[in-house]
């Protein structure tokens, strides 16, 4: 397969992220198109293209935007504006194309806005980005700006008689406002806690207004299929996740970075174009799509990355963040600092998560630190037993994952930490033992 760069087409160029550029590069199209449509053919036209959510679940778009009520939010249901709601609060382990894509190409990102907003009948919109990364708010900002001076944001957007504003929202850097009713409550001014789901946002999202909240990635590759078409988004991936996506190659890997290929490409293929594992090195493991999904190892290398190829192998696509790993990795010191990672961003609401991550940490540390026993494996997975589909949102079934699909593919090697009595990979205890 080779690369289908869209997203990721004019990234290099200088000042890409400015409205000039953005227009020469056809910026603004798709919306003209949208504003002469009816905000239902929006919605069927994003439903026929197959566009999947990219951040994480892959739940279809136009699906969900069809959720929302259809009648006009301030005639029959008074009080219930719609709202639409980006989720820039790009978190997840390795995942690293939201923040790219937005200080590249903001303009991007607010012309989908515009778009989804109004195929939902929204007029107003929320951009929740992750605060510590101030680059990518400012760029925003600026962006924002500019659509407003420029007549894309604010009342009668392109004399079509549709209003929207839009505000961009710094959150405050917990992981868990990546989760959408955590968000939500974030964006209301409580701490960020998941809610009970249902309902679902679609149905009462913030302020229990109808709400679409969506993946920065996905709202992006909105105008281009408004611009060009359906048919042409198809034309790319398979005909159950079709089109283009962003696959971020980050570790031990000659060229780490964005890859803008088509669903269903493999890690082989996209590590051609990377350059493949570090020179004078081998694969050993790797995430598909960020630290919340099992591992794979080299026997997937061939896995077609999609939706369904990706679970069919026993993993999820997840954010597509390819984390690579070659044969100097210790394992279990990985899969210790992911799990530190997620004990330290549990937010306590459910006992399963709140307790389990804290004792997953407590006996890998012992473990990598060669102070543990082999019956502490059987702990290990009866705590992540004890998380894994028993915990109130999907942060617990995460800290559990890279748990049990390393003990699958790796427990060789946790013994080695009781036989070397520490970490084989420690350069101190190599030197002793050798
Ligand atoms: C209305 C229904 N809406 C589902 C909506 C729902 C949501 C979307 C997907 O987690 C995953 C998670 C992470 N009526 C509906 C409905 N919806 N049924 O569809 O829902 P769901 O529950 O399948 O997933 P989710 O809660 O959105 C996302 C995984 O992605 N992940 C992500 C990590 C982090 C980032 C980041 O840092 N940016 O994405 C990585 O693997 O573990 O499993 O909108 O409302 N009947
Ligand atoms: Fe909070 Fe973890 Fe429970 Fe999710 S699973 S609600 S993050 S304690």
């Amino acid at each position: 397969m080779t690369l289908t760069p869209v997203l990721s087409s004019y990234w290099d160029e200088p000042r890409s992220w400015s409205l000039d550029t953005y227009e020469r590069h056809d910026g603004y199209r798709g919306l003209r198109t949208a504003l002469d449509m009816t905000p239902d053919a929006v919605i069927d036209t994003v439903k026929a293209s197959g566009l999947r959510g990219r951040g994480g679940a892959g739940f279809p778009t136009g699906t969900k935007w069809s959720f929302i009520p259809q009648d006009p939010p301030d005639a029959e249901r008074p009080g219930k504006p719609h709202y639409l709601v980006v989720n820039a609060d790009e978190s997840e382990p390795g995942t690293c194309k939201d923040m790219p894509l937005m200080l590249a190409t903001p303009h991007a990102l607010v012309e989908g806005v515009v778009i989804a907003a109004y195929a939902i009948r929204a007029h107003h919109a929320f951009i929740y980005v992750r605060g510590e990364v101030v680059p990518v708010l400012r760029r925003l900002q600026h962006a924002v700006a500019e659509a407003y001076a420029a007549g894309y944001l604010g009342r009668n957007i392109l004399g079509s008689g549709y209003d929207l504003d839009v505000v961009v929202h710094a959150g405050a850097g917990a992981y868990i406002c990546g989760e959408e009713t955590a968000l939500l409550d974030s964006l209301e001014g409580r701490r960020g806690q998941p809610r009970l789901r249902p309902p679902f946002p679609a149905v009462a999202g913030l302020y229990a207004s109808p709400t679409v909240v969506n993946n920065v990635e996905s709202i992006a590759s909105v105008p281009p299929i408004l611009a060009h078409g359906p048919d042409w988004f198809r034309s790319m991936g398979g005909e159950k996740s079709p089109g283009f996506t962003l696959y971020s190659l980050s570790g031990h890997v000659t060229r780490p970075g964005q890859y803008e290929a088509p669903l269903g490409i493999s890690l082989r293929e996209l590590l051609d174009y990377a350059g493949g594992i570090r020179a004078g090195h081998e694969l050993k493991f790797w995430t598909p799509g960020g630290s919340s999904t099992p591992i794979f190892t080299e026997e997937h290398l061939d896995v077609p990355l999609d939706y369904e190829g990706v679970a069919q192998a026993g993993s999820m696509l997840g954010t597509k963040a390819l984390q690579i790993f070659d044969e100097t990795t210790c394992v279990v010191r990985a899969v210790l600092r992911w799990t530190q990672f997620y004990a330290h961003e549990s937010c306590g609401k459910c006992t399963p998560c709140r307790e389990g991550t804290y004792w997953l940490v407590q006996v890998m540390e012992r473990m990598e630190a060669g102070e543990g026993t082999p019956a502490d494996l059987e702990t290990l997975l009866d705590i992540a037993d004890g998380i894994a589909g028993k915990s109130f949102c999907a942060l617990g079934d995460a800290a559990a994952s890279p748990i049990i699909s390393s003990l699958r593919y790796f427990r060789g090697e946790y013994l080695a930490h009781f036989d070397s009595g520490g970490c084989p990979f420690d350069p101190a205890l190599s030197a002793l033992t050798s």
